[in-house]
Parts: C-alpha cells; sequence; structure tokens
C-alpha cells in the first residue's frame, strides 16, 4: 500500500528546506483553541488513567499513545504522518511518545544530540543496519506537539541550523552520568538530572548561540526535526505559564527498536518491554524485525 502525496505532504522545496535546516515547521495540526480545549478538558485527564498503559509505574508515562485514543489519533494523523513520510518514506513505526513540560522556574534544555537514543545508560534504544547508520537517509525524525502555547518565556524550542550536517558534538556511548540525587529532587528538566555536559567529544565545545533558530508555536502547532541538528529549549522564566509538550519519534521498518531487550533503562527506571510494540502508522512492515501494532482504536 502506497502513500499518496496530500496536501499535507511536504512541498519539494519543505523537504529541501529540512535537509538543510535540520528541522522544518511550524504547521499547524489543531487551532490554538481546540489544542487547549482537548488539552486540558481530555489529554491531561486521560493521562492521570493509567489502568491500560504499557508501563506501569513509571513516572515517565512513555507511550501512551498505545492506549489512548486521542494521542493515538495525533501520532496516526496524515496531517502529521504524510510530512514523515515525504522524508522517510511510506512504511513507518511510532517508536515513542514522551513528554516534555517545563514548569515555571524550569531551566532550559541543554543542547543536544541523539542517534541511537542511548539516553545516558550506554544502552542503544534503536540499532539501524549499518548503512543506515553512517549514511545520509533519515532513518529516525522527531515530531515535537505544542500542547500549549511555547513562547520565548515559557521555554520554546531552539535549533542549530545545518548542524546535523556537522559533526557529532555529542558521545552517547560515554552515557552512565546519572545523578540519583538530583531525581530524587525531580528537577523538571525533562531528564530528571542527567546531563548532557558529560557526553560532550570536546568538553570545551560551545555552540554559536548567536546563530541558534528559536521555534516559537502555538498550542496544536508542531514541527519535525533529525535529532541530529543540535537542539534544546530556553528557561521557563514566566510566573504561572506551563509549557507542555509531545515528542513522536518515528523510525522506518529497518531500524531494530529495543533489539534483544526485555527491560530497558530510561533517566533511573527500569521498563517492562512485554506490553510494548512499535505502531505502524503507514504503509507496511516489510521487514518484519519489530513487534509492531496496527492502529486499534
Ligand atoms: O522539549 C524540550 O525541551 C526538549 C525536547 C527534545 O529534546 C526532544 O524532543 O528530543
Ligand atoms: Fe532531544
Amino acid at each position: 500500500m502506497s502513500r499518496n502525496k496530500s496536501i499535507y505532504s511536504l512541498t519539494d522545496e519543505q523537504l529541501e528546506t529540512f535537509d538543510k535546516q535540520g528541522f522544518i515547521g511550524p504547521f499547524t495540526l489543531f487551532d490554538s483553541e481546540q489544542m487547549k480545549e482537548l488539552w486540558n478538558k481530555r489529554i491531561r485527564k486521560e493521562l492521570l488513567y493509567r489502568e491500560d498503559c504499557v508501563f506501569q509505574n513509571s513516572r515517565l508515562n512513555y507511550d501512551r499513545h498505545l492506549d489512548l485514543k486521542s494521542l493515538q489519533q495525533i501520532v496516526t494523523s496524515p496531517v502529521i504522518v504524510d510530512k514523515v513520510a515525504s522524508i522517510m518514506g511510506d512504511d513507518l513505526l511510532c517508536w515513542r511518545t514522551e513528554w516534555f513540560p517545563k514548569y515555571p522556574g524550569d531551566g532550559g534544555t541543554e543542547w543536544h544530540q541523539a542517534k541511537r537514543f542511548f539516553e545516558f545508560e550506554n544502552q542503544p534504544k534503536l540499532t539501524p543496519p549499518e548503512h543506515l547508520l553512517e549514511g545520509e537517509k533519515y532513518w529516525v525524525v522527531t515530531v515535537w506537539i505544542a500542547m500549549t502555547d511555547a513562547t520565548l518565556e515559557n521555554g520554546c524550542m531552539k535549533f542549530m541550523p545545518g548542524s546535523h550536517k556537522e559533526n557529532w558534538f555529542f558521545d552517547e556511548s560515554k552515557g552512565n552520568n546519572f545523578d540519583q540525587e538530583k531525581v530524587a529532587v525531580n528537577d523538571n528538566s525533562g531528564f530528571f538530572g542527567y546531563s548532557w555536559e558529560n557526553l560532550k567529544v570536546d568538553s570545551s565545545w560551545k555552540p554559536d548561540e548567536s546563530k541558534a533558530v528559536t521555534m516559537e508555536v502555538k498550542a496544536g502547532q508542531f514541527f519535525v526535526f533529525t535529532s541530529k541538528c543540535l537542539h534544546g529549549s530556553f528557561p521557563n522564566i514566566s510566573e504561572t505559564d506551563t509549557r507542555f509538550a509531545m515528542a513522536a519519534r518515528y523510525v522506518i521498518p529497518e531500524v531494530a527498536v529495543y533489539q534483544n531487550l526485555k527491560t530497558f533503562d530510561a533517566l533511573g527506571e527500569v521498563l517492562d518491554l512485554d506490553k510494548y510494540a512499535t505502531l505502524l502508522v503507514s504503509g507496511e512492515d516489510k521487514v518484519g524485525i519489530n513487534k509492531v501494532k496496527e492502529p486499534w482504536l
């Protein structure tokens, strides 16, 4: 089943921009009033109901698109998926959704890059075939969806355009810099006490902030990026304005997700993969190396 080009697909020009910058957007999934209503009246409440979620007893709340219809509709929406398909092709798996809240007073997310999503524990979550790992083809992208307005004041995202064509400034496999004390106080950085600082290839390297592009978006808007593009976010310096976002991460079926793992380590937790599966959001899985579910809600 091939996916037709639609009004939601990226144009050739947009694809070129994505390739040049490493990110593209914002685009609109819902208008902001609709998103605020959906977020406040539905999604926030549904997130508290954890009976059917895949990772019980986890504060991370990963992959709630696997049990919540509202989120499954978002990650399978053609408005999003057609754009991801323009970049990576028709066959697509959503392998992760995660939350990035930023509360008043929270620090910004440090500049970082992610390749195989080692996530500080020296344990790659994604294993692409070698030719993809070293090649130019995109095999994993993230879609960052704003549940609330994201502003310079409350901690919107920022990117270093073109940095994905430069180096890996971070070496994820350095891993294991988990700070249990910080976890105990829960610093709300989104990384629960981990620091990218220790993963720098060259500890004296600093990105040139003057080249950063800021990404202020309205609730209901989203953008797409490759996690090789240096990205981070501003601190939330507002008094009362919490910024909430959901990141939906997609791979092509050639990429093995949580290869040979029964559990995985994430930000100080051990999560059991028993009920986990990737979600086929487009096309088909002709490779068969991952546990794949089709949308069912
Ligand atoms: O929302 C943030 O502050 C960080 C998000 C991020 O790093 C990601 O989605 O990969
Ligand atoms: Fe990130």
